[in-house]
């Protein structure tokens, strides 16, 4: 008999996450897909015939929780080498500016990035990422930003595009044209003008990246630096993010926020004008509580002012050799708890609608609702405060990535 859906699940909890602000569950919850698409999000009461007459595949989830697949939207995980060494310094008391000042931080990364072929640079972030694919990411942004010239960055980004095609999760990739300035170059207004008339062009033409990145940063660049790459990306039609107020106060959010900005990331040192801006702009603040550990901060994003003017924050591992070696985004869902005092149903919103709208993917990811992708994630647990409770577990027991089961 011809069925309407492939495989349907039920006996579950769902968490659809249809109200970002308001936590909300489905008991004796039913959803269903067909093809690569959620076909019923419901209770099993909503449906009068019996679900084998309905579906190919049925799976009783024995009272588990079914979540939206989780999205880590701000990543930096291909890269060579490691900074354990830095990681060292820091504990003898070298600050992260530092070590970067020295000539070490994010150029030791490119030095060893560029030595590394694509081959290598994809086996490496492939074995990362079975962290992220064994606890229910289904979704992951990943940042170029370690090879700085063009042909070094079309590298990475190349590497990226293969994980995309050769693992069982979507990947946005995200050109960080303007990370550090490289020692080929000696100012960086120079280096800003190679970005935007030779760079940009090209990694357009290549279609290989969604989004432009840049780090604003007095070790980095300046938000006039910044703006001009910007126009540029944009005029060529780039999605952009930008790592604003981290370490100190410049003003890139304000400007990106006036760019129409996906998402501003860190936001350690935002103030009361950059929270309103980011609110009428609609820009995602993400936070990234990898880094804030790991660098030992004390400046806590203004987490109740941006509630407050109803940001979306979206929490993310920022994972990165430096700053952020975190290989799982349930420890820094707990990390965004533990540090911030974040309520763990705002954490989670961080991690699916929230994560997906600093993507610009909200209509399609992060959300058990029709037509939506299916993808989503059966846990051994009974409510959502669960995920960010426990440090070190996996409560992850079976992924479903457009349709199909991943093996986990
Ligand atoms: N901010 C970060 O958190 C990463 N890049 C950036 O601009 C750190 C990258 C690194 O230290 O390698
Ligand atoms: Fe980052």
């Amino acid at each position: 008999m011809q069925t309407q859906w492939d495989t349907l699940w039920h006996n579950a909890t769902l968490v659809p996450v249809d109200s970002p602000t308001t936590p909300s569950t489905i008991r004796d919850g039913v959803i269903a897909s067909k093809d690569d698409k959620i076909t019923f999000v419901g209770q099993a009461c909503e449906l009068h015939k019996p679900f084998d007459q309905l579906a190919t595949n049925v799976i009783d989830c024995q009272g588990k929780l079914i979540t939206p697949g989780l999205i880590d939207c701000h990543t930096h995980l291909v890269y060579a080498g490691n900074r354990a060494n830095e990681f060292n310094a820091r504990l003898e008391g070298k600050s992260y500016s530092a070590i970067a000042k020295a000539g070490g931080g994010i150029l030791s990364t490119v030095r060893a990035t560029r030595e590394a072929s694509e081959d290598e640079l994809v086996a490496l972030a492939k074995e990362r990422l079975h962290y992220w694919l064994n606890e229910g990411v289904t979704t992951c942004e990943i940042k170029s930003g370690y090879g700085l010239d063009l042909n070094n960055e079309l590298k990475m980004l190349r590497a990226i595009k293969r994980l995309q095609r050769e693992l069982p999760l979507d990947i946005v990739a995200t050109y960080l044209a303007a990370h550090a300035m490289p020692p080929e170059f000696d100012a960086k207004p120079a280096y800003i003008d190679y970005l935007c008339e030779t760079c940009l062009p090209a990694v357009a033409q290549a279609k290989l990246a969604q989004c432009v990145d840049a780090f604003c940063e007095d070790i980095a660049f300046s938000p006039s630096q910044v703006k001009q790459l910007f126009t540029t990306a944009k005029s060529l039609g780039f999605s952009l993010k930008c790592h604003a107020e981290q370490l100190t106060h410049q003003g890139a959010s304000q400007m990106s926020a006036s760019l129409g900005a996906l998402s501003c990331d860190h936001c350690e040192y935002l103030d009361e004008v950059d929270v309103k801006a980011l609110a009428s702009a609609n820009t995602t603040a993400v936070l990234l509580p990898g880094a804030f550990y790991y660098l030992n901060e004390t400046q806590k994003p203004p987490i109740a002012l941006l509630q407050q003017h109803q940001v979306p924050i979206a929490i993310a591992t920022d994972s990165n050799p430096g700053s952020s070696p975190v290989h799982s985004l349930l420890a820094v869902m707990n990390m965004a708890c533990v540090l911030w005092q974040m309520k763990p149903w705002d954490v989670f919103v961080g991690v699916t609608h929230y994560a997906a709208k600093a993507l610009g993917r909200e209509d399609s990811i992060g959300q058990l609702r029709l037509g939506m992708q299916a993808d989503f994630v059966m846990w051994d647990m009974h409510e959502v405060s669960e995920l960010c409770y426990a440090l070190g577990a996996n409560p992850c027991r079976q992924i479903v990535k457009n349709g199909k089961f991943r093996e986990i």
